[in-house]
């Protein structure tokens, strides 16, 4: 088994797509370890993506995280950081395959529904971003 760190962005909560897309992730299979609705400050959404800091776009990827409230979860699966990643699909949704998240429910490269960790490394980091260990659920 295996952990991922998966977020429904601010952009999927408003549009009142947060019911769908854990659909979603339920039928295709993710036990939900942690669950919560929240809203980072923008120091928070700095930090969680604080990799990206000198790219273009950051300045605007944290205006958008911190912009309203956002779901963040605790998906656990077999392989569950290539899986969950490719449910999501491509970060741009105009080049994600047809049936994915962002595909359905994404409207620009920015705000585009969901996100996930892309490696061990980053999902465990991601993880004790938001959750502490009492939080997550598993018996
Ligand atoms: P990922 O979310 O698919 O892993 P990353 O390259 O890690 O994609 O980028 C993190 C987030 O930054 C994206 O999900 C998206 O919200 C935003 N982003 C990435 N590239 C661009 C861009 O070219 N313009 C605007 N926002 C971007
Ligand atoms: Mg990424």
């Amino acid at each position: 088994m295996e952990r991922t760190f998966a977020i429904i962005k601010p952009d999927a909560v408003a549009r009142r797509h947060a019911g769908r897309i854990l659909e979603r992730i339920e039928n295709a299979g993710f036990q939900i370890r942690a669950m919560r609705l929240m809203r980072l400050t923008q120091a928070e959404a700095a930090g969680f993506y604080a990799v990206h800091r000198e790219r273009p776009f950051f300045t605007g990827l944290v205006e958008f995280m911190s912009s309203g409230p956002l779901v963040a979860l605790v998906l656990e699966a077999p392989d569950a950081i290539k899986k969950w990643r490719t449910l999501m699909g491509a970060t741009d949704p105009a080049k994600a395959d047809p049936g994915t998240i962002r595909k359905e429910f994404a409207s620009s490269i920015g705000e585009n529904a969901t996100h996930g960790s892309d490696a061990p490394e980053t999902a465990a980091f991601e993880i004790g971003y938001f959750f502490s260990g009492m939080e997550l659920v598993d018996k």
